[in-house]
């Protein structure tokens, strides 16, 4: 019984988690012994997720990430009398996801993300054992301090496609436990109760037959599993698991993995991007594609009879 030394107080939603060795881990990378596409599968198959430690370009890394901080303080939303890199926000300025600074104007970012030879692409052409296709719209979050992103699994918010689609969740810079990256909740994808249930939710249907159903205007956020990191332990099992991050580190994982993000505790901004990855002969989301991805707006929104 060592590890528990090993970690801090660490945050999620406002919770401190639960420590014990049993309740709380850290992550250990996949990629140590340079496994062929097979045991990479098969590991999915068995962790739902795959931590590639320094597997990215640091300097395209960070390009990116130098990248998306001028997109800000070009805005006035950082503190100028602060080093660029480090990314302080101006007292005031509540930043959460900015998708818009990954579309437009960060070559860096789109180049890491999507160029068909780079690294990240190579590893699902290989991982998946054919040709493959991204999403277009992209994740980025640049976080202020204060609450992460609550538990949830990506399948609710992107699921009208294949199942077989996975989130890379790559950090942009460091990101130490006071500014709180992604966190995994062990075996999770396993929960065949959670995959009938919560599993199958689309946050983007509403009920046609009910007048003024509010989901036919949500903007995408009703799709959290729970705000509390220890009581969705408790009932789903398992142990929270995470590790400080590096700019070259990235997780993949899958649809039905729960996540999240940590709160941030420093007084800097968390910043990270995550993008999607699926076979091109699969079906794709029609949300999440195209020069102007409809996304969770009203185009993307889908009624049915309840
Ligand atoms: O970075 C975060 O706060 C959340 C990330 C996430 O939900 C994802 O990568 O799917
Ligand atoms: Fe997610």
């Amino acid at each position: 019984m060592t590890t528990l030394c090993a970690l801090p107080s660490l945050y999620s939603c406002g919770h401190e988690i639960d420590g014990g060795d049993d309740k709380v881990g850290l992550l250990h990378s996949t990629y140590d012994a340079r496994p062929d596409s097979e045991s990479l599968r098969n590991r999915m198959t068995e962790d739902g997720y795959l931590f590639l430690r320094d597997y990215l370009k640091k300097d395209e890394v960070l390009a990116a990430r130098h990248r998306v901080l001028e997109q800000l303080a070009a805005e006035g939303q950082l503190d100028p009398s602060a080093p660029l890199m480090e990314g302080v926000p101006k007292p005031g300025k509540n930043l959460f996801f900015q998708p818009e600074l990954a579309q437009k104007n960060n070559p860096p970012l789109q180049h890491l993300l999507y160029h068909p030879q780079g690294r990240l692409m190579s590893f699902f052409a290989s991982f998946l054992g054919g040709e493959i296709r991204h999403f277009d719209f992209t994740w980025l979050r640049c976080i202020s301090p204060g609450m992460g992103t609550p538990s949830h699994c990506d399948i609710v918010y992107m699921g009208r496609g294949t199942r077989k689609l996975y989130t890379a969740w790559v950090p942009l810079g460091d990101v130490d436990f006071q500014l709180g990256g992604l966190m995994i909740l062990e075996g999770s994808h396993k929960n065949e109760r959670l995959q009938k249930t919560y599993g199958q939710r689309d946050v983007d249907t509403y009920c046609s037959n009910r007048l003024d159903d509010p989901a036919k205007t949500a903007n995408g956020l009703n799709g959290w599993l729970s705000k509390n990191p220890n009581t969705i332990r408790q009932s789903l099992g398992g142990r929270w698991l995470t590790s400080e991050y590096r700019p070259g580190d990235m997780i993949v994982f899958c649809m039905d993995m729960v996540h999240c993000g940590m709160d941030n505790r420093s007084n800097r901004l968390r910043i990270s991007s995550d993008s999607r990855y699926q076979l091109a002969s699969e079906p794709v989301d029609e949300r999440w594609v195209g020069d102007t991805p409809p996304g969770h707006s009203s185009a993307g929104k889908r009624g049915r009879i309840c």
